[in-house]
């Protein structure tokens, strides 16, 4: 791996000296497992853009083929491991308890199975399913193939997938704590993610504008590059562990 030893090597020591880190990770930190990003070349399904399906409206244009997607990307997720970048992850977060609070944008669920405990999934799950009316809580579901359609057992609307699409609010608690710990952050880790999407990107920023340190891990200049106080420019599968060993 040939990125810039010197970045590691600073970057290294604030992750060791810090006591309070805010991670922000996106899909890049689950491309060495084997998913599509959302915007690099496997961001598109069926010749459709992940982002225009991953709507309110999409679904009630066409309830079936976003299920059809969601069913491609549940399949996916169920069937890949984590890799050494969601296990460093993981690894820090045992490492710093409560000192650590990890925002996924990633759906996938692969951070939980690398065993990190509090890991937050801004943008829900896809092994949850919700009524679309919104009159109950999400719940788990994993049956493969998901018997859409299947309706809720309270009002008899359509289940749907348990996650944000675009255009739609994320829940206000997450948002409220990311903020929060953010504010007092020593390090905001950004792994993987092009910082496109709003409010998650803002998570990050927020807390480089009180003073945390970003570090950015990502192959490519990513929009939160210009806030890094480090640019570590290389796979997070290769680059966390080196980054989070003592
Ligand atoms: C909201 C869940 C308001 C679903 C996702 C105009 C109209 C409408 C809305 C907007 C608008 N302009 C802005 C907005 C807001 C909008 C938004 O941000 N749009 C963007 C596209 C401009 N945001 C919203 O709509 C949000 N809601 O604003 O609501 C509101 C408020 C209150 C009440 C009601 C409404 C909701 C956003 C959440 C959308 N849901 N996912 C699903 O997954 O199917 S977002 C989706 O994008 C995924 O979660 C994904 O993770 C996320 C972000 O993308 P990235 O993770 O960054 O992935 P990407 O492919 O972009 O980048 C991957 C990166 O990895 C790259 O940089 C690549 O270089 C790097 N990489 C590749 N390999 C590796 C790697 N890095 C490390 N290692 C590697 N090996």
């Amino acid at each position: 791996m040939s990125f810039d030893e010197a970045a590691l090597a600073r970057a290294r020591e604030r992750v060791a000296g810090a006591e309070r880190i805010l991670v922000l990770s996106g899909a890049g930190l689950s491309a060495e497992s084997g998913l599509d990003t959302f915007r690099g070349a496997g961001g598109l399904w069926r010749n459709h853009r992940a982002t225009d399906l991953a709507t309110p409206e999409a679904f009630a244009r066409d309830p079936d083929l976003v299920w059809a997607f969601y069913e491609a990307r549940r399949a996916a997720a169920f069937d890949v491991e984590p890799n050494p970048g969601h296990h460093a992850l993981a690894l820090l977060e045992e490492r710093l308890g409560d000192g650590l609070l990890h925002l996924t944008q990633n759906v996938d669920g692969l951070i939980a199975a690398a065993g990190a405990r509090r890991a937050l999934e801004i943008h829900g799950s896809l092994r949850q399913v919700r009524c679309s009316r919104g009159c109950s809580e999400p719940f788990e579901d994993l049956r493969r193939p998901f018997p859409h359609p299947a309706v809720c057992d309270g009002c008899g609307s359509l289940l749907r997938p348990a996650v944000v699409w675009f255009g739609e609010g994320l829940d206000p608690d997450h948002l409220d704590r990311g903020f929060a710990f953010g504010a007092r952050a020593e390090v905001v880790l950004v792994v993987g993610t092009s910082g496109q999407v709003e409010p998650a990107a803002s998570l990050a920023r927020e807390a480089a504008r009180h003073g945390a340190a970003l570090i950015d891990v990502n192959p490519e200049p990513s929009l939160l590059a210009s806030h890094a106080t480090e640019v570590l420019t290389g796979p997070a599968g290769a680059v966390l562990p080196r980054l989070i060993a003592t």
